[in-house]
This record gives C-alpha cells, sequence and structure tokens, in this order.
C-alpha cells in the first residue's frame, strides 16, 4: 500500500487546514479517552469507535451546510462531533447520563442532535438508509433545497432496505446522498466473503444512479470529489452514490480479538492515516504548523478533560425518563412537515 498522498483539486489555507485537522483531531482524541474509560467500566454497553475514519465525516461538513441532515449508523461519534455537537453532551451519552444528547437513554449507538440536523445514530444495520430517504422526501416537498446525508457501513449494502430505498429514491428523484463506509469489515466478515461484487459504487448502477470511489482516507480527497456531487444533488437531479474506501483501526466494538486480519493489514493502512495525510499536504505547500499542531493538542485534550467531569458530574436519569422521546409526539427529530 502506497504511503499517504495528497491530491487536492483546490489549494487550501493554514486556517482551512489546520480547521480540517482540528476536526479530525476532536473525534481522535474524544474516541481515545472513550476507550481508555470504556477499560475503566465507566462507559458500559455497546461502543464501536470511528478512529480512521474521521476523514469522511469532517470531509462532509467541508462541503455542505448546516441545514443539511445528516444520518448514519452505529458508528456515530465522529458524525455527530463533526456535525457540532459538543463533547459534554457526546460523552455524557456514553456514560449514559441525563446530561447526553439522548438523555442518557441511547448510548454510543444513538447520538441525536436536532439543532444541527444530526438525525443519528441507528444501530440496525441498514435501518437508516430508507430514513434517509424519507427525510430527503421531506426536503423536496417542503422545497426547502437541503439534501440529505446518508452513511452506511460495507454490510449494510447487502441488506433488501438498501435496494428499496435506492429504488424509490432514483424514482422520485430525492436529494440524497448515499455514502457507503467501506471500511473492508462487516464486524468480522470482509467484504469479499459477501458477495462477488467488492466495487460497491457498482452496486448504484442497478438503479441508474451515479456513483464513484473515493478515498476516504485524505480529507482533502473527500472534499474535492464530494463538493460537485452536492451540486449535482441540490440542483434537483436527484441522488448519488459514494464509496468511501476508509479503514478502522480498532475492532468493531470493544471486544473483538480481531483475528480477520493481519497487523501488517492495519499498519499499512496507519500509513495513510488521515491525520498524517492532512500533515503532508501542509509540508507540501510550505506550511510552517509544528507549534499550531500542539497548540490544538492542548485544547483538545482540555475540551476531552472537561467532557469527562461534565460526564462524572452528570446524574443517571430519573425513570420515568423512560416514558419520554418513544414514538410519536415528544421524538426529537420530528419535523413541522
Ligand atoms: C439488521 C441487523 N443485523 C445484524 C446486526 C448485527 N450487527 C451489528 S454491526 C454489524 C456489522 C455491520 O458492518 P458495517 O455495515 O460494515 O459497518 P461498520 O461496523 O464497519 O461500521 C452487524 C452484522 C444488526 N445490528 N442489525
Ligand atoms: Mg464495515
Amino acid at each position: 500500500m502506497a504511503k499517504a498522498k495528497t491530491t487536492p483539486k483546490q489549494k487550501y489555507n493554514q486556517e482551512q487546514v489546520l480547521h480540517l485537522y482540528k476536526e479530525m483531531l476532536r473525534i481522535r482524541r474524544f474516541e481515545e479517552r472513550a476507550s481508555q474509560l470504556y477499560m475503566q467500566r465507566k462507559i458500559r454497553g455497546f461502543c464501536h469507535l470511528y478512529i480512521g475514519q474521521e476523514a469522511v465525516a469532517v470531509g462532509i461538513e467541508g462541503v455542505i451546510t448546516k441545514d443539511d441532515t445528516v444520518i448514519t449508523a452505529y458508528r456515530d461519534h465522529g458524525g455527530g462531533l463533526a456535525r457540532g455537537m459538543t463533547s459534554d453532551e457526546c460523552m455524557a451519552e456514553l456514560y449514559g447520563k441525563v446530561g447526553g444528547s439522548s438523555r442518557g437513554k441511547g448510548g454510543s449507538m444513538h447520538y441525536f442532535d436536532r439543532e444541527n440536523n444530526f438525525a443519528g445514530g441507528h444501530g440496525i444495520v441498514g435501518g437508516q438508509i430508507p430514513l434517509g430517504a424519507g427525510i430527503a422526501f421531506a426536503e423536496k416537498y417542503n422545497k426547502t433545497n437541503n439534501i440529505c446525508v446518508c452513511l452506511m457501513g460495507d454490510g449494510a449494502v447487502r441488506q433488501g432496505a438498501f435496494h428499496e430505498a435506492f429504488n424509490m429514491a432514483m424514482t422520485w428523484k430525492l436529494p440524497v446522498l448515499y455514502i457507503v463506509e467501506n471500511n473492508n469489515y462487516a464486524m468480522g466478515t470482509s467484504v469479499e466473503r459477501t458477495s462477488n461484487v467488492t466495487d460497491l459504487y457498482k452496486m448504484a448502477h442497478g438503479f441508474d444512479m451515479p456513483s464513484k470511489a473515493v478515498n476516504g482516507m485524505n480529507v482533502l480527497d473527500v472534499m474535492a470529489e464530494l463538493a460537485p456531487v452536492v451540486e449535482h444533488i441540490r440542483s434537483g437531479k436527484g441522488p448519488y452514490f459514494i464509496e468511501m474506501k476508509t479503514y478502522r483501526y480498532k475492532g468493531h466494538s470493544m471486544s473483538d480479538p480481531m483475528k480477520y486480519r493481519t497487523r501488517e493489514e492495519l499498519e499499512r493502512y496507519k500509513d495513510q492515516d488521515p491525520l498524517i495525510a492532512l500533515k503532508v499536504y501542509a509540508q507540501t505547500q510550505k506550511m510552517d504548523l509544528e507549534s499550531a499542531y500542539d497548540e490544538l493538542e492542548a485544547e483538545i485534550k482540555k475540551e476531552v478533560d472537561a467532557s469527562v467531569d461534565f460526564a462524572e458530574n452528570s446524574p443517571y436519569p430519573d425513570t420515568q425518563e423512560i416514558f419520554n422521546d418513544v414514538y410519536i409526539g415528544d421524538y426529537p427529530f420530528v419535523k413541522d412537515f
């Protein structure tokens, strides 16, 4: 595997590079801490880390607006943080505390943020794919000009819901950007073991949906490739499907012996780390950012430390809380149609 390479189609200035670096570093450090806290049994239950995939969530944010909606699967910490969720509410949700984004009832897999148009966090593999079509349908119906970005894992493209939603999205020309984060594995099962179609972007062909594969390890590539796609969707031409080639460094969840892959494979991908790839770009542009990187490390450490304090000090939800936000009525993501 080649070393991290950058092929940006547009030049970025120092401020832009540092912003992208900070956003990716924030996700990385937040999750590293979450992983430690899990080992200390402060965080329980499911916890799927996004480490390695940060360029995808951050790159998407570089080309959409805050009025657009993002919806994803259970590996949702990166998407939520990139959308603008606070470390406090994210950490408290992992703790199951009332200060969490879902008042401690959703945990790692169910981050939601109505204000920032983050529609979750979904534990059923592929469950968010028809929901993404539904959100896009509402945007089109209401003539808002907003789009929906709906992410899924490589395991989800084998679900029936994928095919049904793609068919409807294309038939109705819905403003939805479907993205599969192909990190090579669904739990311990490689893409090759699940189907003879391993170039996942080709799965859109059956619906005449435009599609392409993108290097998801490089945030600048993600932005460069997605910008015209977002324009295509926003101009009313209908959905698009992107295969983001990415990789997760950690196990599927917190208890995964990782017997399905070799250490060499993992190391090859670490050579293309999204944080390193961006640093390589900065070097090629002769930017001297070493002290700025250090400052960002310190700033983010402070933010993550504070989020742990916040989560520790937040109470557990009252038992009555279990009756709030269920089904229709109080559900935090029902828009006023
Ligand atoms: C409908 C359904 N079937 C099975 C599961 C169990 N399960 C949880 S995660 C997962 C693997 C999904 O992998 P992928 O879509 O590639 O996402 P990744 O974990 O790589 O982000 C499976 C099978 C589930 N949650 N939902
Ligand atoms: Mg996967």
